[in-house]
C-alpha cells in the first residue's frame, strides 16, 4: 500500500508548474495574483524539496538495510551557501524548472537570487565541510554531517564610511530545506559533580550527577548527490530548555521576565556562530556549544549503533568519525564515558574502540588557533570528561615513559594538560592521542604539523599516524553551477558532462589550448562573467568598472596572514607609479580593477584597518580623474558563498599571498583556477601542489620560503639594521602624509611592518610581489598566450576535486564502502 501512494515527484514542466502553483496557493497561502519573487522561490523550493524527500527518506531505509559502516563527519561549521540551485542541478532539473518559471512569469536567476544563503561558518573550514558533503553523497557514502543550528549565521557585512560594520544574519525565517524532528531530542548536562561508588565488581565507578539540563532538537536538511538517487543528511542541533516553556512558579508570582531565563540561557546555546577564524577565544558559551553538540551526535550515534544489536568491539567497523579541527574533540571524551560510566566497558576496552573510531584533521598551525581549554572552565562545566581527559593522559604520559625512560621534559612537552597558570586543555594532543589517524590539508601543511605541533607525537607513534589528505572542492558547485557557459563549452568538447564527477577526464582540454574558435569561445565566455561581475559592482557600490580591465581579485577572510595589506601597499605602489608615469607610458599599461571582498572577525583591530585602508585607497584612486580606467580599487561588501559564486569565474588573475607556512591549503586558489583564472602565490598551503599541477609556467610564484620564515623573523627581531624597500617607504610616506586619509588610522598598521618585527615579512616579500605584479602586467598583453595558459590550467586541475579527497579519506582513514543505489 505505501509503494502504491509514494510519489517520484515531478519530471514534466507541467508537472513543475502544478507543484509549484499548488505550495504558493496552499502551503504559502498566496494566490497567483500577488506572487513575488520571494513566493516564487519558496514555491520551487518546496516543490524541489518533495522531489528530495523521496530519496531521502530511501536513502535511508536503503543504509539501514545495508547495515554498514557509516561516516559521520562532524563539523562546527558548514558553510553551505545557497541549496535551490544546487538541489535543481543534482537532480538534473535545472531547465525544466527554468521553462516552467518563465511560464509562470519569472526568471530563473531572480528566483534562485531570492535565497538566503545558509551561512553557518567562517570561511574554508567551513565551506569545504559543506564540499565533502556533496562529494560523499554524489559518490554514495552513508554519510551524516552534524553540526549546530544556529540561529544567527556569520554576520552580514556592511561598510559604512569605510568601515566594517556587523549586522546579525538570522537566516530562519523561511527555510524550506530543514525537517525539525521534534521526536529526536536528547538530554545533554552540564555542571554538576562527579559520585564515586562501588561498582558490581567491587571496583570503583564514577556516575555524574546533578547540575543542569538543555534538551537537543534535531533538525534535518536534505544533501542531494549529483546525478544519484543517494540523498544524505546533515543534522543540525537546537538548544531548548528542557523544563519545558517557562517557569509557571515565578510566572504565577508575577516574576514574567526571570520566568523565561532558563529557556533563554539554553536557547542561547545555539543562538550564534563565534565569527572567529583562525583565532581561539577561550569563551565558556564556545565550550558549552562544543559538547552539546558532541554530546547530542554522539548519543545518535550510539542509538543508532545499538539497534544493530552488535558486541561493542563492532562499534569501529561500523561507525568512523571525523572531526574536523579539534572543535569536536570532547567527542572523544563523551564516547569513552559512555562505554566506561553507562555502558560498562573496561577503560582499555573501551579505549580501542574509542581511537578506531577517530579521525582527526588539523586545519592550522598558527598558535592562536590552536584551541586550549582553562582546566578550572572545564572542571565546572564538565567535572567528569575532566576526570577522563586526566585518566586519558596519565596513561598515554605512562607509555610515553616507557617508550622514553627519564625524558622529562618529553613529558611535560606532550602532555595533555599545559602546565600554565592556569592549567590548560591542550585540544590538539587530546585529538591526536584519541584518533588513529591524523591528517593535514595539504603537502607542506602535513609535513610542518609532523616537523612542529605533533614532532613528538611523529616519535611516540611512528610516522604512519600521520597524513595527508590535500583539500579539494566539488566541480558541481564551483563550475556547474557557478560558470555553466564554460562548463557547457567543456561539455561540448568533452562530449559530456562525465568530467564533474572525474575531474580528471578535464586534461583532454589540454589538445585545445591552441585552438583559435575554443580560445574564442573560452574568452567570449570569461568576458561576459566579468560584465556580470562588473553589474554586482555598479550595483552595491555605484563605481562603474571597465570589463575589458584586468581583474586582480583577493576575496576571503581579512587576516594579516593572508597579507591583505600586501595587496593593497602593491596597488598604491601601483597608483603612485601610474602617477609620474608620461603620457606614453601609461598607454603600455593594462587597466586593473583591484577587487578585494572578506568579513573581519569583530574583535580584530588590525583586519578592520586593512579593510578601512583599502576603502580609503578606493575613495581616493577611483575619483582621481587623472588616473580613470588605469586603475580601480573595490571593496566587495559582504562576501559570502552565493557571492563567490558570482565572483570567481571573473577573475584573470586572483591572489593567494599569505606568510609562507601560514595558509594551511587554501581553496579559494583551486576555484580561481578552475574557473580559468591564473594565481599569484605564494608558495604555501596548496599552490605548492597548484603549481606541480598545472605547471610553473602558469602561475605567478614569489616571495620567500616556509623554510626561511623563522630566521627572517628573527632577522627583524634582533638584526641592528633594517633598510626598507624604496618603492615600500614611498607607499608608506604616501600613507603617512595623509594621501588616502586621517593618518593616523593607519599608524599601527604601519608600525606592524616597520617597527614592530613584520612578523608576516611583508617588507620582506614586497619587492618580489612588486616585481611579479609586473610580470602578470606583461604576460596579460599577450592575450593569446595568457588564454593559452589558462586552459591548460584548468585542464590539469582534476587532482583539485573533492571527490578525490573523500576517495582519500575513505580508503586510508575510514574504510568505508559506497552503497550505490540500484
Ligand atoms: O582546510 C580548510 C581550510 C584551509 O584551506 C585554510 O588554509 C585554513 O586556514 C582553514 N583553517 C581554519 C582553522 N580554523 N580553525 N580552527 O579555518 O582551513
Amino acid at each position: 500500500a505505501w509503494k502504491k501512494h509514494t510519489k517520484k515527484g515531478f519530471t514534466t514542466k507541467d508537472e513543475f508548474e502544478d507543484e509549484t502553483v499548488r505550495h504558493i496557493e496552499t502551503t504559502l497561502a498566496r494566490s497567483l495574483f500577488n506572487c513575488d519573487e520571494l513566493a516564487a522561490y519558496s514555491g520551487t523550493a518546496l516543490a524541489f524539496r518533495d522531489r528530495l524527500i523521496v530519496e531521502w527518506n530511501k536513502t535511508q531505509q536503503r543504509q539501514t538495510f545495508a547495515d554498514q559502516k557509516r561516516v559521520y563527519y562532524l563539523s562546527l561549521e558548514f558553510l553551505m551557501g545557497r541549496a535551490l540551485d544546487n538541489a535543481m542541478l543534482n537532480v538534473g532539473l535545472k531547465d525544466v524548472a527554468k521553462d516552467g518559471l518563465k511560464d509562470l512569469g519569472f526568471r530563473i536567476e531572480d528566483v534562485i537570487s531570492q535565497e538566503h544563503d545558509a551561512a553557518l561558518g567562517n570561511g574554508g573550514l567551513g565551506r569545504l565541510a559543506a564540499c565533502f558533503l556533496d562529494s560523499l553523497a554524489t559518490m554514495n557514502y552513508p554519510a551524516w554531517g552534524y553540526a549546530l543550528r544556529y540561529r544567527y549565521g556569520i554576520f552580514k557585512q556592511q561598510i559604512i564610511d569605510g568601515y566594517q560594520v556587523e549586522i546579525p544574519d538570522y537566516w530562519l525565517d523561511f527555510n524550506p530545506w530543514e525537517f525539525p524532528r521534534h521526536d529526536v531530542t536528547v538530554e545533554i548536562q552540564f555542571y554538576g559533580w562527579v559520585r564515586k561508588y562501588q561498582g558490581e565488581n567491587g571496583k570503583t565507578k564514577a556516575s555524574w550527577e546533578g547540575g543542569e539540563i538543555v534538551e537537543a532538537v534535531a533538525y534535518d536538511a536534505p544533501i542531494p548527490g549529483y546525478k544519484t538517487a543517494t540523498t544524505n543528511n546533515l543534522r543540525l542541533w537546537s538548544s531548548k530548555a528542557a523544563s519545558g516553556e517557562f517557569d509557571f512558579q515565578k510566572f504565577n508570582n508575577g516574576e514574567y521576565e526571570s520566568s523565561v531565563g532558563d529557556q533563554q540561557r539554553a536557547e542561547t546555546i545555539s543562538a550564534v556562530l563565534y565569527p572567529n577564524d583562525n583565532l581561539d577565544r577561550g569563551k565558556e558559551l564556545r565550550l558549552k556549544q562544543q559538547y552539546f553538540w558532541c554530546a547530542a551526535s554522539l548519543y545518535d550515534i550510539v542509538r543508532r549503533f545499538k539497534k544493530s544489536e552488535k558486541a561493542w568491539s563492532a562499534f569501529p567497523d561500523m561507525v568512523a568519525i571525523q572531526l574536523n579541527d579539534t572543535h569536536p574533540t570532547l567527542a572523544i571524551v563523551e564516547l569513552q564515558r559512555i562505554l566506561i560510566d553507562i555502558e560498562a566497558l573496561e577503560w582499555d576496552e573501551a579505549w580501542t574502540i574509542v581511537t578506531n573510531t577517530f579521525g582527526y584533521t588539523n586545519h592550522t598551525v598558527m598558535p592562536e588557533a590552536l584551541e586550549k581549554w582553562s582546566v578550572p572552565l572545564m572542571q565546572n562545566l564538565l567535572p567528569r570528561h575532566l576526570q577522563i581527559i586526566y585518566d586519558i593522559n596519565m596513561n598515554f604520559l605512562q607509555m610515553v615513559e616507557r617508550k622514553f625512560p627519564k625524558d622529562r621534559e618529553m613529558l611535560s612537552r606532550v602532555s595533555i594538560i599545559e602546565e600554565s597558570q592556569p592549567k590548560m586543555v591542550r585540544m590538539a594532543y587530546l585529538a591526536t592521542i584519541g584518533s588513529h589517524k591524523v591528517n593535514g590539508v595539504a603537502e607542506l601543511h602535513s609535513d610542518l604539523i609532523r616537523t612542529t605541533v605533533f614532532r613528538d607525537f611523529v616519535s611516540i607513534y611512528g610516522p604512519d599516524k600521520f597524513t595527508n589528505v590535500t583539500n579539494g572542492i566539488t566541480p558541481r558547485r564551483w563550475l556547474h553551477q557557478a560558470n555553466p557557459r564554460l562548463s557547457e563549452l567543456i561539455a561540448s568538447k568533452l562530449g559530456g558532462y562525465e568530467f564533474l564527477t572525474d575531474l580528471t577526464l578535464l586534461n583532454k582540454l589540454e589538445q585545445f589550448a591552441d585552438d583559435k574558435e575554443f580560445k574564442k569561445e573560452w574568452q567570449e565566455i570569461k568576458y561576459a562573467n566579468k560584465v556580470r561581475l562588473a553589474q554586482h559592482i555598479g550595483n552595491t557600490t555605484g563605481i562603474s568598472v571597465n570589463p575589458k580591465a584586468l581583474f586582480d581579485i583577493q576575496v576571503k577572510r581579512i587576516h594579516e596572514y593572508k597579507r591583505q595589506q600586501l595587496n593593497i601597499l602593491g596597488v598604491i605602489h601601483r597608483y603612485l607609479t601610474i602617477k609620474a608615469m608620461s603620457p606614453e607610458e601609461r598607454k603600455k599599461l593594462a587597466p586593473r580593477v583591484s577587487i578585494f571582498g572578506g568579513k573581519a572577525a569583530p574583535g580584530y583591530w588590525m583586519a578592520k584597518t586593512v579593510i578601512h585602508l583599502v576603502c580609503s585607497v578606493g575613495e581616493v584612486v577611483n575619483h582621481d580623474k587623472d588616473i580613470g580606467d588605469l586603475l580601480k580599487v573595490i571593496y566587495i561588501e559582504d562576501y559570502n558563498v552565493s557571492k563567490a559564486e558570482i565572483i570567481t569565474p571573473a577573475s584573470d588573475i586572483s591572489e593567494h599571498i599569505s606568510t609562507a607556512g601560514t595558509e594551511a591549503s587554501g581553496t579559494s586558489n583551486m576555484k580561481f583556477v578552475l574557473n580559468g583564472g591564473l594565481i599569484i602565490g605564494t608558495c604555501d598551503g596548496a599552490n605548492i601542489e597548484i603549481t606541480r599541477e598545472i605547471g610553473e609556467s602558469n602561475i605567478f610564484l614569489f616571495g620567500n620560503l616556509a623554510e626561511d620564515v623563522e630566521d627572517l623573523r628573527h632577522a627583524h627581531t634582533y638584526g641592528n639594521s633594517f633598510t626598507l624597500d624604496p618603492d615600500l617607504s614611498r607607499v608608506f610616506t604616501a600613507i603617512r602624509s595623509g594621501t588616502f586619509g586621517d593618518a593616523a588610522r593607519f599608524n599601527a598598521l604601519c608600525n606592524s611592518i616597520v617597527d614592530h618585527g613584520d612578523y608576516y615579512l611583508v617588507s620582506d616579500d614586497f619587492s618580489s610581489y612588486v616585481k611579479t605584479q609586473e610580470l602578470v602586467d606583461e604576460a596579460y598583453k599577450d592575450q593569446e598566450e595568457w588564454v593559452a595558459k589558462c586552459i591548460q590550467s584548468v585542464s590539469r586541475m582534476g587532482f583539485f576535486s573533492s571527490d578525490r579527497c573523500i576517495q582519500e579519506y575513505a580508503d586510508m582513514i575510514w574504510n568505508v564502502e559506497p552503497l550505490v543505489p540500484q
